[in-house]
């Protein structure tokens, strides 16, 4: 799995400032940002600053890093002010899920009513 800047993936083009993001938090470790097609009032994506092609695979890799994502996905929510209304942590994994970007991120979804079982 590779861990170094991919010439063809967005998500590292966001990372390294070559494509602007409207950027809500950073650490050492993740990049949090307005995703460009929101799904919800609130929609961010939080990404690690590595580059792996999906959730399960940053977990198997970097579980310390894993679990920054998820970490900042609640500190998303509070800053957004959905963590008491309730919101959505998601990670479409393959293109059958709906996946379209090969670089592992957590979808923060909410400030309205989520239907439960997803499209
Ligand atoms: P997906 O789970 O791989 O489908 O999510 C990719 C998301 O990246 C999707 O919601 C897009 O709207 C979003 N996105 C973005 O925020 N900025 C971009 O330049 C591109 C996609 I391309």
């Amino acid at each position: 799995m590779a861990v170094e800047p991919q010439a063809d993936c967005l998500f590292c083009k966001i990372v390294s400032g070559d494509v602007p993001a409207t950027v809500v938090r950073e650490t050492d470790t993740t990049v949090a940002f307005r995703d460009i097609n929101p799904q919800a009032p609130t929609h961010v994506l939080v990404i690690p600053k590595v580059h792996h092609p999906d959730g399960a695979s940053l977990a198997a890799a970097e579980p310390a890093i894993a679990a920054d994502v998820l970490r900042e996905a609640g500190e998303v929510a509070a800053q957004e002010g959905i963590g008491a209304s309730g919101y959505r942590v998601v990670f479409n994994t393959g293109s059958g899920a709906g996946q379209t970007v090969f670089h592992a991120h957590a979808h923060v979804l909410g400030g309205r009513g989520l239907q439960w079982p997803p499209g």
